[in-house]
């Protein structure tokens, strides 16, 4: 068999989004390869017609995979994902047609956990509104009172989703600031973690009554569209601070934005937003919020492990039938 025909009979993928050329070299050692280095924004009409004759696609998390996409796309058995959240996969639908999902878990959780902590400090002590007043000249003397924002040692910090990350962040507030840690989750962690992380499990409403900073880490899905809007905003002390390093549409962005006005909380850290990235403009005009373009995961080691992740996830189904990360194992067996 010559080199061309050895090539014809690699598997075919697409890489939707641009991503390291060391990553998009490995994958072309096991595949015939169609990347996007111009980092186009294709549509769903575009992305389907490129999938044409496909078996695996590297997405990025914007993406969507859907029971249309899936039935016009019928060589499609594999769709990996660089990231850990994957709500632009219809799981459902993937698994009746056949197709396995993959996330990249794990690779993040400590970075992630870090950027939650950075974003809680700048958001409880006024670091974005500070260096705007700086920058635009303002500081012309010292005043008792100037940017006095809220502690973060000592305080009570409230948790709503108590994965990999919460967990992360729970263990950096006892452990380094000696917070008071409460969650709230689906399902109540084990003893032995509740213990390593030094928190303690609460309902939704205590949750929200009581935590001095509150950082939101759930997965996205209809449950927990808008968990946070006007009623529950109302229940947050008034000093309190809220941080969103999990998805947009988890917090009702237009309700947020009045309750930071009228003072109903302190302030807000939003690194995702209801249909990023588009941001709600009455979000850009209140100053008691620190606002950050889905950057949690954002450091070099950290998206190069999550890229060679999604790309050891399509070798590993495509080539060798073991998935390293796989959402709907189901097809697997199939
Ligand atoms: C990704 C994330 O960078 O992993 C996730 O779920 O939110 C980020 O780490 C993002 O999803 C890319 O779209």
């Amino acid at each position: 068999m010559n080199p061309t025909e050895m090539t014809r009979m690699k598997p075919q993928i697409l890489i939707a989004r641009a991503i390291f050329p060391e990553v998009i070299a490995k994958l072309a050692q096991h595949f015939d390869v169609e990347s996007n280095p111009s980092d186009a924004l294709w549509t769903q009409a575009e992305l389907t017609h490129k999938l044409q004759g496909r078996q695996g696609v590297f997405t990025t998390g914007g993406e969507r995979i859907d029971a249309e996409l899936l039935a016009a796309c019928p060589d499609l058995k594999i769709c990996a994902n660089m990231a850990v959240g994957y709500n632009n996969f219809d799981i459902a639908a993937m698994t009746a047609a056949g197709v396995l999902g993959t996330n990249a878990p794990d690779v993040l959780t400590e970075t992630t956990a870090d950027f939650g902590f950075a974003l809680l400090m700048a958001t409880a002590r006024r670091m974005a509104e500070a260096e705007h007043f700086l920058r635009a000249g303002h500081w012309t003397r010292w005043r008792y009172d100037m940017f006095a924002g809220a502690d973060i040692h000592g305080a009570t910090l409230g948790i709503l989703g108590m994965g990999r990350i919460g967990q992360g962040i729970a263990r950096r507030g006892a452990m380094g600031f000696g917070m008071k840690v409460i969650y709230h989750n689906r399902s109540r962690l084990d003893a032995a973690t509740e213990a390593e992380c030094k928190a303690s499990f609460v309902g939704k409403e205590e949750l929200l009554r009581s935590a001095d900073h509150l950082v939101l880490v759930l997965p996205y899905s209809a449950s927990s569209h808008h968990a946070i809007g006007a009623a529950e905003l109302a229940q947050m002390k008034p000093t309190a601070t809220l941080v969103n390093i999990a998805r947009g549409g988890i917090v009702d962005d237009a309700a947020l934005a009045v309750a930071l006005r009228n003072k109903t909380i302190a302030a807000a850290g939003l690194d995702v937003f209801e249909g990023e990235p588009k941001v709600h403009p009455d979000l850009l005009t209140v100053p008691n919020v620190v606002l950050t373009p889905h950057i949690a995961s954002a450091t070099m080691p950290t998206r190069l492990a999550m890229a060679h992740l999604a790309a050891d996830n399509l070798i590993g189904y495509l080539i060798h039938n073991k998935p390293l990360t796989p959402l709907n194992p189901a097809v697997l067996a199939l």
